[in-house]
């Protein structure tokens, strides 16, 4: 398979969030099939969902050339989670980390197990500040409109 530019979501909101997200681009960057691109910065969040008075979230985005099928690179995101930690608890609970994929390429999937383009992409401003930094002009393969566009919507 020839690489595909990829975008991994990161968030936290637990343990140190800032040190957390930098200890899982330490493990994305040591994955073989991964070439680490851009990164964002961090942007610290108001947390969107979930229970009440759960700490702030500290998200960002970051660029990866795969050569991964996207299911290997999803369950790769998920053992990452698992060796960090990550318990599932409470749906949009606190988090040590959240793998996310964005995007593979122009990938469309629609599986119970792995759904791409992400589903909640286009809504959601702590993922779309941070990707239109870096890829403000990948186009969203089901809308056809640019990660530029999205955000200008969302923040309208
Ligand atoms: N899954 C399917 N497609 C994907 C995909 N494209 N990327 C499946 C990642 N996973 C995908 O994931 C549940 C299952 O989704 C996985 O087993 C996988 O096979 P999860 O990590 O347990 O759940 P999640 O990420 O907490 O849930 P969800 O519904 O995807 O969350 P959202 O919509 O991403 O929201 N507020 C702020 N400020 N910042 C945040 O980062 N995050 C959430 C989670 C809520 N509020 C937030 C933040
Ligand atoms: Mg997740």
């Amino acid at each position: 398979m020839d690489a595909a530019l990829a975008a991994v979501a990161l968030g936290a909101n637990l343990a140190s969030p800032s040190e957390r997200l930098k200890e899982a681009a330490e493990f994305l960057a040591k994955t073989p099939g991964l070439v680490p691109g851009q990164a964002s910065r961090i942007f610290i969040t108001e947390p969107v969902g979930g229970p009440k008075g759960q700490d702030p979230y500290h998200n960002q985005v970051r660029l990866y050339w795969s050569s991964l099928e996207p299911l290997t690179l999803l369950r790769t995101l998920l053992a990452i989670e698992n060796q960090m930690g990550r318990t599932r608890e409470i749906r949009w609970g606190p988090r040590i980390i959240d793998l996310d994929l964005l995007f593979c390429g122009q990938t469309i999937l629609d599986e119970p197990e792995l759904t791409l383009p992400h589903p909640r992409l286009s809504e959601r401003a702590f993922v779309l500040e941070p990707l239109v930094e870096i890829a403000p002009d990948w186009i969203h393969p089901i809308s056809g409109l640019t990660v530029a566009e999205l955000w200008r919507r969302l923040a309208k």
